[in-house]
């Protein structure tokens, strides 16, 4: 049997996605059509993005899954038409994207390597970084992304923590889950990473008063999502001392509106979600891997849990 997977990402990829996808089928021995224009009521799989033409999911009478290009899954979960299995993309590109993001601004504040860019005034006077072993870092969010961004520090000898919703182990990584975990997760932490899904359940992850449990100049990296964070607070904080500096990838409104408070702060870098991206090449296999498995009878990869979001 054949079955038919409409591309609905966004329309200016589609020269990209359509060799890449088609070439993975056929590795794969998916019998598939793959066209950007199947009619709802012939299409067995949607490979999805949010700025794609879908939106609603009611006239797919015989869907099996919706693939999303997207590893955030907050626009799509709320969406009441969609009844069938939706799986979030988790691409091994896109991870190593994030991994280099989040390390590099790791670094960058471990070694303070704003202050020497912007100190060359003639003046000598060292201050040696301490070794990364001797540097708290937090991640909070140990799924696809957390982990290996932790992972990856922690190899690079830094001091991790990591917070979840579930309790896990990782190696070189002390994990703490739940209410009295988050507590003791930013109690001491230098550098917080914020790799948590847009939820309801996380929405002001970061307020005033976790804020406060921050040891004072503590440093921010926010590549998850806006809505992890009180923006209000966290512009308190920054204005008060108690938070060093943020690095923003993510925001509640997207592009950052120009007279946001955080592109003019001078503790505040603001980076316009670039952190990661879906890598087609990569991605494809992803995809294709699902709609194998769909075809096969076999359970889906990386299943959104809609009651929880994400
Ligand atoms: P996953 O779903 O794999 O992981 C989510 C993690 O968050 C899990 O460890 C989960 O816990 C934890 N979590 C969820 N809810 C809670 C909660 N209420 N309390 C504590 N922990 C919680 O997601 P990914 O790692 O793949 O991606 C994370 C986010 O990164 C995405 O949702 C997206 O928003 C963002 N992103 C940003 C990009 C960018 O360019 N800026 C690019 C791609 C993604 P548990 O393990 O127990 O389930
Ligand atoms: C994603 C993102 O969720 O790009 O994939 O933020």
């Amino acid at each position: 049997m054949t079955c038919n997977v409409l591309y609905a990402g966004r329309p200016d990829a589609w020269p990209t996605y359509q060799p890449l996808l088609r070439a993975a089928l056929d590795r794969a021995g998916v019998k598939a059509d793959l066209r950007n224009d199947f009619s709802a009521a012939e299409t067995d799989y949607i490979v999805y993005a949010p700025n794609g033409p879908v939106q609603d999911f009611t006239p797919f009478t015989r869907l099996k899954a919706v693939l999303s290009l997207w590893a955030g899954v907050e626009k799509i979960t709320p969406n009441t038409t969609l009844t069938q299995p939706l799986c979030r993309m988790v691409d091994p590109g896109l991870t190593e994207g994030m991994v280099e993001w989040v390390t590099g601004h790791t670094l960058r504040y471990h070694l303070s390597l704003d202050h020497w860019i912007t100190h060359q005034d003639g003046s000598w006077t060292p201050r040696v970084p301490p070794l990364a072993r001797e540097r708290r870092v937090t991640v909070l969010g140990l799924g696809a992304l957390g982990l290996a961004c932790a992972s990856s520090l922690a190899r690079l000898g830094f001091d991790v923590t990591g917070w979840s919703r579930s309790r896990k182990q990782a190696d070189g990584i002390a994990c703490l889950h739940g209410a009295d975990g988050l507590q003791q997760a930013l109690t001491s932490a230098e550098i917080v990473i914020l790799l948590l899904p847009d939820t309801p359940a996380t929405e002001n992850t970061l307020n005033a008063e976790t804020l406060a449990l921050l040891p004072k100049g503590a440093k921010i990296i926010n590549p998850g999502r806006g809505p992890l964070i009180d923006d209000a607070a966290l512009i308190a904080a920054l204005n008060s001392g108690q938070i060093g500096h943020a690095t923003l990838d993510v925001f509640r409104v997207e592009p950052l509106p120009a007279d946001h408070p955080y592109w003019a702060h001078p503790n505040v870098t603001v980076t316009p979600h670039i952190a990661a991206e879906t890598r087609p090449i990569t991605a494809s296999e992803a995809i294709v891997e699902n709609i194998r498995r769909g075809e096969a009878g076999e359970p889906f990869l990386h299943l959104v849990d809609r009651n929880l979001g994400y």
